[in-house]
């Protein structure tokens, strides 16, 4: 099969096929779905031979493939992204002005596909990204969730959230195969039989899905190469369906299928916290078993020698949400293709990696025995097994030492569960964090005992983005003055940009610079207009705080930044005129059920609204937060900023990957010494980065000495006037009530240690504000952020998962 001619006749002749034969309309009564519609099917057939081209090579070809295990893909937008790839964009451009259609409105109408919470997900969808452009065989497997993650409205400054219809205007870059659907049990019992002469178990399940596989073109950088992400979607089967129809129950029938499709309805919109619920599991069973079953069927021949297995791929799970396909994978080598246990073990061990995300005890995930006998009880066996098995290697290797047995057992007592990460740790041929600080606490704490036994088994891979939609398509202008200063290739090769350390010195080249962010500035004011009626004005301090709204991010220590600036005007000790202008942007969902997150973003919501609108501040600080942050957002808030807020308490950020795209986009950091920002800082130089508040050993040494907020607030006077104002009822129109939970956390808890950081903080943001004050030197600072940070590009993460772990080859 071959593409669409590359000119921009064959582009209209293709489109305007894709509008009258695929829509059914002709140009002159086409609506913006029809036309967006027809673009994306008319790049997808550019893509398409090569795509078919690269599945056959897989197939035919003995190279090992990575299978890239995921429950979230956070995507972003893809029809900019895929005419990047694939060379189109000029040409589109002009195909479509001849049709009279702006490419941007086109832009503009389609729905990001939201299957991710944050930086989890969003890191899975640069990974897919760097496989691709480095040529890596890889398969994404994940799910194709109906309604991805909630969007966000405010109603009286709190968060309200709707569901996140993103399939309602169709699906265009999307193939759905029904013919490669596979059948996912659960339930049922398990039992032993006769199996000529050798006792066997197996699964007899209850009930069971149809997951039916959507595949979506990975297109590699202007590489020619296209790679797969496949992604499961639950139907009822067919079977079920029957014998409730035959049976003459419609109502019940319909609603089985209701059942059934359930299973992938809906994103679970908690980030770092999951809430270990029944569907949870089915989602993550569901998704693991159909890719474990679709590998070996469909990319394996008939006649493959299992034990060559580990030669052919590795399955990278990421974070403990797949771990379940361990036991899925013993399963399938023990009871389907009866091989014997040990030969089993040997062959999973070498197939699985875990990459683990995450500090917080409370994100480890854990599932009651109760339920996963109830939902998998051959899975449940079989991880008994495993469990047995290592506990007597522990055994053999530390004695009976009760305690470590205890506390590495994959199955803990009272409540009897399953530790998913301890499974994982066991299982996997490699455990990687992703940030140096992350890995290194990863096995001097939470899975130290592994530590102790296997320390060959730990590494560490840091976190990276693609260049290609956070720096190309998000921040053009940037581009094109680095590719006018090095020339190409630097977008598939990011330590080409220190060639642009030299240029930090040049002066017509700084002032370039500062051209882009300005223009980048006055972009992001339109978009926020347009979007939500908010007006950034030029000459302030951009001051940015985008993620997820958590506790151990501190939003609370930049309100309380913002309500320090605010008291000291309003109190008269500091003149409105003598203050730095700033506008601070937040962007932050709340986990649905954070009752303690919600408050925060309504706290953040009112301080705004009174901030914005008090006379005595003359205009020089504004609050901004518009609802719905999302990837589509982040292009052009992140290009935009001049500060960067990563400020989480030291010790509980694993990485971030915010942090890398502002450093990338020339904005500078003011952050603590946790997750990758110590790694951007030992890059950029302690003179372009803003460091405050205790290190790890520092938090750990506070709370052994037994943390007391209540004496920080006695020594900073405006720390206790700022919380003492929240309480006052100041932004909750005189209502003591509203935010006194908020300020009583603060006062008599305060795990994440605010208060403690507090000072510290603040004389941080009086360094922002004197460097600020040359700004040249500051747009000095950012050139050097820039050169010095390619590091983060996720290409580079992706070549050291193949060298530290897959050991899988590029194919070209
Ligand atoms: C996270 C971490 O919190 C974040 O620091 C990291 O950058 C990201 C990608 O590795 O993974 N872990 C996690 O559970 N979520 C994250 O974003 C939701």
């Amino acid at each position: 099969m071959s593409s669409p001619p590359a000119t921009v006749d064959g582009f209209v002749r293709e489109f305007l096929v894709n509008l009258n034969l695929e829509r059914g309309v002709a140009l002159s009564s086409a609506t913006e779905t029809d036309k967006y519609l027809a673009l994306a099917s008319t790049v997808r057939d550019y893509l398409v031979a090569r795509w078919l081209e690269d599945q056959r090579m897989q197939r035919a070809d003995q190279s090992k493939a990575v299978c890239y295990l995921s429950a979230e893909y956070l995507l972003g937008r893809q029809l900019d992204n895929n005419l990047l790839a694939s060379g189109l964009t000029e040409i589109a451009t002009e195909a479509l002005a001849a049709c009279g259609i702006d490419i941007d409105t086109m832009r503009a109408h389609e729905v990001e596909p939201g299957l991710g919470n944050g930086g989890l997900g969003r890191l899975a969808a640069c990974f897919i990204d760097s496989l691709a452009t480095l040529s890596v065989p890889s398969i994404g497997y994940g799910i194709r969730y109906e309604y991805g993650i909630f969007r966000q409205v405010f109603r009286d400054g709190q968060q309200v959230e709707k569901p996140d219809a993103w399939l309602a205007l169709g699906s265009p870059w999307e193939f759905r195969h029904p013919e490669a659907a596979q059948t996912v049990s659960f339930a049922g019992h398990t039992e032993t039989y006769d199996d000529d002469g050798v006792l066997r178990s197996r699964w007899v399940p209850a009930w069971s899905v149809r997951a039916v596989p959507y595949n979506y073109m990975v297109p590699g950088y202007q590489n020619g190469r296209v790679n797969t992400l496949r992604l499961w979607s639950a139907e009822a089967t067919k079977a079920f369906d029957l014998r409730t129809f035959n049976s003459g129950d419609y109502v019940e029938a319909v609603r089985a299928q209701t059942f059934a499709e359930n299973i992938s309805k809906v994103l679970y919109p908690e980030d770092s916290t999951p809430q270990g619920k029944e569907l949870r599991l089915q989602q993550q069973y569901f998704f693991v078993a159909a890719s474990i079953a679709d590998y070996m069927s469909k990319v394996l021949p008939d006649d493959f020698d299992l034990a060559t297995l580990p030669d052919r791929v590795i399955f990278q799970l990421n974070d403990t949400h797949p771990v379940i396909a361990v036991p899925e994978m013993m399963r399938v080598l023990v009871d389907e293709r009866k091989l014997d246990w040990d030969a089993a073990w040997a062959i999973t061990q070498k197939c699985f990696a875990y990459t683990c995300h995450t500090l917080l005890p409370e994100a480890l995930e854990v599932w009651s025995v109760d339920l996963l006998g109830r939902l998998l009880p051959r899975h449940l066996e079989i991880i008994y097994r495993i469990n047995d098995e290592f506990l007597l290697a522990v055994r053999e290797r530390f004695g009976d030492d009760e305690r470590r047995l205890r506390d590495m057992s994959i199955v803990s007592e009272n409540p009897a569960s399953v530790r998913m990460a301890y499974l994982a740790t066991v299982a996997g041929a490699k455990v990687n964090g992703v940030a140096e600080l992350h890995s290194q606490l990863l096995r001097e704490k939470v899975l130290h005992d592994f530590d102790e036994m296997m320390p060959e088994k730990f590494t560490n891979v840091t976190n990276g983005v693609t260049p290609r939609r956070f720096m190309r398509l998000a921040n053009p202008e940037l581009s094109d003055l680095i590719t006018a200063a090095l020339g190409t290739g630097w977008l598939t090769d990011l330590e080409r940009l220190r060639e642009l350390e030299s240029y930090a010195e040049d002066a017509d080249f700084r002032a370039a610079f500062a051209d882009v962010k300005a223009a980048n500035k006055r972009r992001l004011n339109e978009v926020l207009l347009a979007r939500d009626g908010f007006a950034i004005a030029d000459d302030h301090l951009l001051d940015v705080m985008v993620k997820r709204l958590h506790e151990y991010k501190r939003q609370m220590l930049k309100v309380l930044h913002i309500v320090t600036l605010y008291e000291r005007v309003v109190s008269g000790r500091v003149a409105a005129s003598d203050l730095q202008p700033r506008t601070f942007i937040f962007g932050a969902k709340a986990a649905p059920g954070y009752a303690m997150a919600k408050r925060v973003i309504h706290l953040i919501n009112a301080v705004g609204s009174v901030v914005n609108n008090d006379p005595r501040l003359e205009g020089r600080l504004k609050v901004v937060f518009p609802p719905n942050y999302n990837v589509t957002l982040a292009e052009r808030v992140i290009p935009a900023a001049d500060l960067s807020e990563q400020i989480s308490l030291a010790g509980k950020e694993a990485s971030g990957t915010g942090n890398m795209k502002f450093a990338l986009n020339g904005a500078l950091t003011i952050g603590t010494d946790d997750g990758a920002n110590v790694e951007i800082r030992e890059l950029v130089g302690d003179d372009n980065f803003f460091l405050f508040g205790m290190s790890e050993p520092e938090v750990e040494a506070l709370w052994a000495s037994g943390y007391r907020p209540g004496e920080f607030a006695q020594a900073d006077d405006e720390l206790r006037r700022s919380l003492d104002l929240i309480s006052s009822g100041a932004f909750s129109g005189g209502d003591r009530s509203t935010f006194e939970p908020i300020v009583s956390n603060l006062l008599y808890d305060d795990r994440f240690m605010v208060l403690a950081d507090y000072t510290a903080y603040i004389a941080a943001q009086e360094r922002v504000d004197a460097a600020y004050a040359d700004r040249d030197g500051w747009t000095r600072s950012a050139i050097l952020n820039v050169a010095r940070t390619g590091f983060f590009s996720s290409d580079r993460s992706i070549r050291d998962y193949i060298d530290r772990i897959w050991h899988a080859q590029p194919v070209r």
